[in-house]
């Protein structure tokens, strides 16, 4: 069989759903054609392979290129000088609430314009790159107008064509109320609705539709009206659920059939079984949780217990989680939440690719997959989880390149 590229002397982190664990394979071989998987399995049963070219990987392992499911990563300014604020006491909601957070980055984000935004997202792109992503979701949702966020779409569109990378985006729009619309959240949701959502549908702007619902952000009612129109664009939907407080956004999310629902700190044990019952995945987020030193943890066992597929990711934003490392979401997702190496490294793979409906195309080794991988010096998968603020990637690999 001829392949563009094959790749041997490998040990396999497949992260197939049929195989234990990790899917661990010790003298594994990878090929590629055209961009995707032709084999990914012990060298004793690949079929006799015709390679173009041959990597041997010198007993090094290689996963799933890596995912990073949350992201806001476009976005105008920085949120540094809060983050002493907040050294010296005030909490993010004080802070949000004087009309700091995400309204003052909102600001920055309608100073900047499109290329403003590609080019200071780059510099974060590049670091999530850099420890093995391949596919990044992104979020608008700090220019909260129909001008403002169409711009940030379109420049996490472009990020795609200025990095060998696959960029997933997602219009989050309801991420906060801006100053116009003060006093009339409802007249807000109804410009989404009616304006927002079809125009960046019409213009496939958005892979999906996103909200913040929560007491400093948006009703489940809110949230369920922008979810409604969402839908009648066919757009599939996830939401930023319970991370300050429980408002049952969860259900909310189960009920629309929702991708995801993300954060989860105040989870309770009936959103878990809504959950469950709908397929929804658990989008954990332990960047945010570290950063605004939040002391309720997700209810990781419940989540466990009842089946729920648990992704990680690093919700990459200037407020409460300034984090572009994947390796470091796993080591906080470990230490904090208490997940094992085998579940961190899922939620970075395959549970992230579920996370954003692209489950058939990415996120294990499997043939017929994209062929994205990361090529790891290291000994054991642990050493990926175990380790802070180190970078053992030997070669990442996006669509067989
Ligand atoms: N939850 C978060 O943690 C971020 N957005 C959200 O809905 C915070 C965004 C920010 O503070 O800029
Ligand atoms: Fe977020």
């Amino acid at each position: 069989m001829r392949c563009d590229r094959l790749w041997i002397k490998a040990r396999l982190a497949t992260l197939a759903p049929q195989q234990p664990g990790i899917g661990a394979i010790e003298d594994g071989v990878v090929a590629s054609r055209d961009g995707r998987i032709l084999y990914a399995g012990p060298a004793s049963q690949a079929p006799t392979l015709d390679p173009a070219e041959t990597v041997d990987c010198e007993g090094r392992w290689i996963t799933p290129g890596l995912i990073d499911p949350h992201t806001h990563l476009v976005f105008g300014g920085d949120r540094a000088q809060e983050f002493e604020m907040r050294l010296q006491g005030a909490s993010y909601e004080e802070i949000a609430r004087a009309g700091g957070g995400i309204v003052s980055t909102m600001h920055a984000t309608r100073a900047a314009s499109e290329s403003d935004l590609l080019a200071s997202a780059l510099p974060r792109l590049d670091a999530l790159l850099a420890e093995g992503a391949t596919t990044i979701e992104v979020k608008s949702g700090y220019g909260l107008s129909l001008e403002h966020e169409i711009k940030c779409l379109r420049a996490a569109r472009r990020l795609a064509s200025e990095r060998q990378v696959r960029i997933v985006t997602t219009f989050l729009g309801a991420h906060a109320l801006p100053p116009e619309w003060s006093g009339d959240p409802d007249g807000y949701i109804d410009e989404i609705c009616d304006r927002m959502i079809p125009a960046v549908a019409a213009e496939g702007l958005a892979d999906a539709v996103d909200a913040f619902c929560e007491g400093i952000g948006f009703s489940p009612a809110q949230t369920r009206r922008v979810f409604a129109a969402a839908q009648a664009h066919g757009l599939p939907v996830k939401l930023h659920a319970e991370q300050l407080s429980n408002q049952h956004g969860a259900a909310l999310a189960a009920e629309f059939g929702a991708l995801s629902a993300d954060h989860l700190e105040h989870l309770d044990t009936d959103g878990v079984a809504a959950m469950a019952r709908a397929g929804v995945v658990a989008t954990l987020l332990p960047g945010a949780f570290y950063s605004v030193r939040e002391t309720r943890l997700p209810p990781v066992d419940d989540l466990r217990r009842a089946g729920v597929p648990i992704a990680l990711a690093t919700d990459c934003n200037p407020g409460t989680s300034p984090l572009t490392s994947l390796l470091l979401t796993m080591n906080m997702a470990a230490t904090l939440f208490r997940l094992t190496v085998d579940e961190c490294l899922a939620g970075v793979t395959r549970e992230a690719a579920r996370a954003l409906g692209l489950l058939g195309e990415i996120g294990t080794l499997e043939a017929g997959k994209a062929c994205d991988l990361a090529i790891w010096d290291i000994e054991r998968p642990a050493e990926l989880v175990y380790r802070m603020g180190f970078n053992p990637l030997h070669a990442r690999v996006w669509s067989g390149k």
